[in-house]
């Protein structure tokens, strides 16, 4: 075995003996490495936090250990298992929440959830209302937590901090793409200000702050053996912000006829179907404790997160492919096209879709 990653696994409170690591998924972000252990101590997963993208991660840490804390409380007092329907972080021998090694790489673990599930996809709209029961039950456990959290990145679904970041990264051009990027380019300058628009109202009060998970998308989920959501996973992002990113993020993920970074345009298009899946199980857990104004938005926040990602893929395109693992050159242009021909295929679907929303909260 990697002598290394042994190495690196032995700073923490690991019980039993270790069998072996092994490099998991394929997370954009993160390096994750699953460790077994022999007989019947529980596995692991070990991962190094990037810590490009999260500049912070002892806050990250710290965000994530308060928000799992309250999660077991509500799931004991509700008769579950808090030990398998929240994360578990598994603390260093010392009692640190992560390891630092001497590159100044962050690393940290927690307990890996036995039997269950993961999807790249959504095959049925069963599978979405689940997901979407996933998500309103963990923004609800989540209501009254009240202490601050830390923002593990900057301005994470904020446009109007991505456009900043966009409008200086078309300026530098430092790969001289832009000249060739004409229409691309054009599908974000053409939505700038209806996208503001919605994000003005995040700004102004009118859409409420709330503790959010923000990167929802469907392997972020793990499911039991008989299709119920078990434990939201992928914790790193979770932060303050407005409950409709969450399913603008789920939605771009589970109506997707298509994989995220699709060749084939013409796989790709919003499935109603996972649509009204994922709101009526969301609302199922949500619909009591929500504002108007998040339900007149709850339509819209698919047609925004998609938008979103296509501006992010397309930054960073342009800038060099930095943030995002690619796996070949030019895969966060396919990635683009991809999500843009998503955000079209919900755009023509608008109008059916918010009358889902209003027929579902009836
Ligand atoms: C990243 O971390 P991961 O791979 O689950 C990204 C999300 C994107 C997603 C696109 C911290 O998610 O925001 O929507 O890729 N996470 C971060 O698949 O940027
Ligand atoms: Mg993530």
């Amino acid at each position: 075995m990697d002598e290394r990653m042994l190495s690196i696994a032995s700073h923490f409170a690991i019980e039993g003996e270790i069998e072996i690591i092994k490099p998991l998924g394929e997370g954009f972000i993160n390096d994750t490495f699953i460790v077994k252990t022999v007989g019947d101590t529980p596995n692991y997963i070990l991962q190094r936090k990037n810590h490009a993208i999260f500049p912070d991660v002892p806050a990250m840490m710290d965000n994530i250990s308060k928000v799992t804390a309250h999660l077991k409380e509500k799931i004991a007092a509700a008769g579950g298992d808090p030990r398998r329907e929240a994360l578990t972080v598994t603390p260093t021998v010392d009692g640190k929440l992560y390891w630092q090694d001497n590159e100044g790489n962050y690393w940290a673990v927690c307990e890996f959830i036995e039997g269950s599930v993961t999807y790249d996809r959504a095959d049925t709209p069963e599978l979405a209302y689940k997901g979407g029961q996933g998500i309103g039950r963990f923004q609800a456990q989540l209501a009254d937590f009240t202490e601050p959290l830390a923002e593990t990145i900057k301005g994470f679904h904020n446009i109007r901090w991505r456009f900043q970041q966009w409008d200086e990264t078309i300026a530098k051009d430092p790969m001289g793409r832009v000249a060739e990027l004409k229409e691309e380019i054009s599908w974000i300058e053409s939505r700038r200000e209806q996208m503001l628009d919605f994000w003005k109202m995040v700004e102004e009060g009118v859409l409420p702050m709330r503790v959010t998970h923000n990167d929802t998308k469907l392997s972020n989920i793990l499911f039991n053996q008989n299709g119920d959501v078990l434990c939201v996973i992928d914790l790193d992002t979770c932060m303050s912000s407005t409950s409709l990113n969450d399913v603008g993020d789920a939605l771009r993920s589970y109506t997707n006829t298509g994989a995220e970074d699709d060749q084939d345009l013409n796989r790709v298009s919003m499935d109603i179907n996972m649509f009204e899946g994922y709101i009526k199980g969301y609302l199922s857990e949500r619909k009591a404790s929500m504002t108007q104004s998040e339900i007149d938005w709850l339509a819209f926040s698919g047609i925004y997160i998609t938008y979103e990602q296509v501006l992010r893929f397309l930054m960073d395109y342009i800038d060099g492919d930095n943030y995002y693992k690619v796996r070949y050159d030019g895969h966060n242009l396919v990635r683009t096209h991809a999500q843009y021909k998503l955000l079209t295929s919900m755009e023509e679907q608008y109008e059916r879709m918010q009358q889902i929303v209003r027929e579902a909260v009836k």
